[in-house]
């Protein structure tokens, strides 16, 4: 049981944005991801134009290794493409498999991209006041399908941990693309058995 004390937060419901001097967003750019994308020569010469930040996300400074404590903040995913890739998260499963997530819509649109270890494959798509339940064993992956950015508040269990090797080896299954102006998802062809 760890010794945390009470405390409140603010966060803009619209912009995802957390005030409070304790909580520091993590920021990821293209040049953070080139490889996950499936055409790289676009990310590298998004890279070399700029390296626009893809998303950032707030984390608390809660404890990593308690299973009582609930972690929670805000992701905020700007709209755009590389390629015809939209501009998406890294995507992960739970170190501690099967811990599930919650996320909820504050503003913009999107979709939630998930997989199982033995290949079960779905995808949701997440807008202001939905709430989207990432069961455990599901690797999740925020794509913003919009043109404004994509805000969503999470919470999971705090010492679940983040696998991101498994996909940056690997690959997701499927991708979305913008196809006849509208979201497609289909094959990956980079994706590795
Ligand atoms: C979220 C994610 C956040 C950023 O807090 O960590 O949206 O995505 P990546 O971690 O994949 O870069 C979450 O799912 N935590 O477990
Ligand atoms: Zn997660």
């Amino acid at each position: 049981m760890s010794d945390v004390k009470p405390f409140v937060l603010d966060f803009d419901l619209v912009s995802g944005f957390c005030t409070s001097g304790k909580v520091k967003p993590t920021q990821r750019r293209v040049s953070d991801m080139v490889a996950q994308f499936a055409n790289e020569t676009a990310a590298r010469a998004m890279v070399e134009g700029g390296d626009p930040l893809l998303y950032e996300f707030y984390g608390l400074d809660l404890p990593e290794d308690d299973s009582g404590v609930l972690q929670f903040g805000t992701t905020i995913l700007y709209p755009g493409k590389v390629g015809e890739e939209y501009f998406m998260t890294k995507g992960h499963f739970h170190t501690i498999l099967d811990t599930s997530e919650i996320y909820y819509g504050l503003s913009g649109h999107g979709m939630m991209l998930m997989e199982t270890p033995e290949g079960q494959v779905d995808w949701k798509e997440i807008g202001p006041g939905e709430a989207l339940y990432v069961p455990g064993r599901w690797a999740h992956r925020s794509i913003n399908t919009g043109t404004e950015p994509l805000v969503m508040f999470f919470v999971y269990r705090g010492d679940a941990g983040h696998d991101y090797g498994t996909i940056e080896e690997k690959g997701y299954r499927k991708l979305v693309v913008e196809r006849d102006g509208k979201p497609a998802v289909i094959d990956n062809p980079k994706w590795k058995v």
